[in-house]
């Protein structure tokens, strides 16, 4: 085939990531975290043009944080407790209303990690779904239990329309590209409980520096 495979979606690569972005004492690496988001995107681009309009968004808060990976400023980016603490210390997060950093590495990721709820639940409901279950019900109902109260009624409706179109659970099991429907719950059993101990971990710290309605 001409696609290499680091260009192929591979749910291992997502749990691998998600693995490495938790320090010893428990600080998230942007690094790894980021590299989590790509295999993510990769997935995106499976389905077709019509998730065209997610994944350029999720692409570009991606490209904000790899840029600020690839900047003079890179060693205060090591991990989301070092980015948060220094983007504060030096005044470069718009706190109360869009002004003069728009894509400040906070305000940024904080759009990821409300969108990594909605992968947890998703995933979750995957996991635990029957052959006649609907991708597309799993996923509205993760999408209106999380992401969907921090999108405005446009985002919220295109977003229903495109979810209509997702593949089957089959299908959708065979992208994940592991092996049988045993072998996927089993990964999903695995990766999950990772995702939500970033997820925990990121979530209590914007709620100790108050910083989880960035605009
Ligand atoms: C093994 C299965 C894995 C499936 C992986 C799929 C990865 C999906 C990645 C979705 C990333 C979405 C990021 C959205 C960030 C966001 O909320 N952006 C909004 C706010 O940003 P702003 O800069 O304006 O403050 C922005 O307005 C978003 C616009 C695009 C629409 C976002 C709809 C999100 C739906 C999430 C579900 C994706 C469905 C994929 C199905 C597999």
């Amino acid at each position: 085939s001409v696609t290499s495979d680091d260009q192929k979606f591979c749910l291992k690569e997502v749990l691998a990531t998600f693995r490495l972005c938790l320090s010893e004492n428990k600080e998230v690496y942007l690094e790894h975290y980021v590299a989590g988001w790509r295999e993510l995107v990769k997935f995106l681009n499976t389905l077709g043009s019509v998730f065209g309009f997610i994944s350029k968004d999720a692409v570009s808060k991606v490209q904000i944080l790899v840029n600020l990976l690839k900047s003079e400023n890179a060693s205060q980016y090591k991990t989301i407790q070092s980015m948060v603490k220094y983007e504060l210390d030096n005044q470069l997060v718009d706190l109360n209303k869009a002004g003069s950093h728009p894509t400040s590495g906070c305000r940024t990721l904080l759009r990821l990690h409300r969108a990594l709820k909605w992968l947890e639940l998703f995933l979750d409901s995957l996991r635990t779904s029957t052959e006649d279950s609907k991708t597309s019900v799993l996923c509205a109902d993760a999408y209106n239990a999380s992401l969907a109260k921090f999108h405005p009624w446009v985002v919220r409706k295109a977003a229903g329309m495109a979810f209509i179109l997702l593949p089957g659970r089959q299908a959708f099991f065979e992208i994940m590209n592991v092996g049988t429907p045993e072998q996927v719950v089993a990964m999903l059993g695995e990766a999950i409980p990772l995702i939500n101990e970033v997820y925990q971990i990121t979530e209590a710290l914007y709620a100790q520096h108050n910083i989880l309605d960035l605009p």
